[in-house]
């Protein structure tokens, strides 16, 4: 069993890997630890090392993870947070969550269900008179994504590097970019079957602003930040600087050979609900710990949320909410995202036990991803990972 030592670095190669002290809102002790992850294997902070060495072999600038559980906290991290000045990545730095930022959104429109303001099988339409063309479209259809709305991004970022550059200033309203996916017709009947789309996520900051009178940062901030006491997670949509210390992220072109583009800063409008907070990798563990432990929905909505349409063979889609299978048969929950320039990872284990997130930054690499996924594989199955 890996004992804490406090506040000090290990060196492996060149990888640091700490051991942190523990953040005072965890328990400290073997003893509190709950079953479930007491039951998981030991994390394996070199095969942790190898995913993020991995990630950057195949092109990320920089690539860092963080595991949290009852009484440890594991950081590694490697390579550079910035190109041009090459500090090193840390553990600690802010960056942009991508799709993570879903399953937030879920989470302020599940609570807004606990609170009998929203009927999950309720058509959109309920809320937003006239917004959808198909009245059948439901709140859980869009969650799940399982609503037929076109996701319009394939059309905006057809070519990564234009199309990024086309949008990296600029604001749009929630309902331009539904608009944008209207222009299409629905890609299945409502409720028939799972086809990811931004646009859902935008859907569903609507439908928060609608019913609540406020923006979906101030929602974020009141049911999530605040309480969770987040302090590194943002929402400043249409605000293109992201606060504080954080890795610049570098989009990898389509042609290869071709410079990465600093993509760092740029509004995110394009994405708002569906992509746009800013984050650290222990605000994001502290968050899926949170909401698998059950301490941001009642016992009936996180069943909702858990409720899974798979994707493919090894993972499955809930209400904002991923599951992966991983090789040694447990299986994580959270979300990935991807946003120009960063590739995160944020799971926990199923009681939240434990959680997990990874980061990259760099994005249109393909390769970088599955080296990063591995992080996944040596945090929840330790040394009993499938070797790639
Ligand atoms: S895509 C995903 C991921 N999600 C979706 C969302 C997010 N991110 C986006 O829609 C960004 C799309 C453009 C990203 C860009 C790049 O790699 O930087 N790619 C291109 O421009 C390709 N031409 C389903 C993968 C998710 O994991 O949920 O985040």
């Amino acid at each position: 069993m890996v004992s804490a030592t406090v506040g000090r670095g290990v060196l492996l190669g060149a990888v640091a890997l700490s051991l942190l002290a523990v953040p005072a809102r965890a328990a400290t002790t073997e003893a509190d630890t709950p079953a479930a992850a007491a039951a998981l294997p030991a994390p394996d902070p070199a095969g942790l090392a190898a995913a993020l060495r991995s990630a950057v072999d195949q092109g990320a600038p920089g690539a860092m993870a963080r595991i949290d559980e009852p009484g440890r906290t594991y950081t590694a991290a490697r390579g550079v947070a910035d190109r041009s000045t090459r500090r090193a990545l840390t553990a600690d730095d802010r960056f942009r969550v991508g799709s993570v930022t879903k399953t937030f959104s879920a989470v302020v429109l599940l609570q807004l269900a606990d609170e009998d303001r929203l009927a999950l099988d309720a058509p959109v339409n309920r809320y937003l008179p006239g917004l959808l063309p198909d009245d059948r479209i439901t709140v859980r259809d869009v969650l799940s994504h399982r609503s037929g709305l076109y996701d319009y991004t394939n059309d905006l970022f057809a070519d990564s590097v234009s199309g990024f550059e086309a949008v990296r200033n600029k604001v749009f309203t929630h309902r331009q970019l539904v608009d944008l996916s209207l222009r299409k017709p629905l890609t299945n009947e409502p409720g028939t079957a799972y086809s990811y789309s931004n646009t859902n996520f935008v859907v569903a900051g609507m439908l928060i602003e609608k019913l609540t009178g406020h923006s979906v940062g101030t929602e974020y901030e009141e049911r999530v930040f605040k309480p969770l006491k987040l302090r590194d997670t943002f929402y400043v949509h249409p605000s293109t600087v992201i606060p504080g210390r954080y890795a610049r992220g570098y989009l990898t072109p389509d042609q290869g050979g071709e410079p990465l583009v600093d993509a760092t800063d740029q509004t995110v409008s394009w994405a708002q609900s569906a992509g746009a907070i800013i984050s650290s990798a222990r605000d994001l563990d502290i968050f899926y710990r949170a909401l698998l432990g059950g301490e941001l929905l009642s016992a009936a909505r996180l069943g909702e949320m858990e409720r899974f349409t798979p994707v493919d063979g090894t993972t499955a889609y809930g209400l904002g909410l991923r599951r992966r299978d991983l090789s040694c048969g447990v299986s994580v929950y959270g979300h990935t995202g991807v946003v120009q320039g960063y590739y995160t990872y944020a799971f926990a284990s199923e009681d939240g036990s434990r959680s997990l997130t990874a980061v990259a930054n760099t994005s249109n690499n393909g390769r970088v991803s599955d080296a990063l996924a591995g992080a996944l594989e040596a945090g929840f199955c330790g040394q009993g990972a499938a070797k790639g």
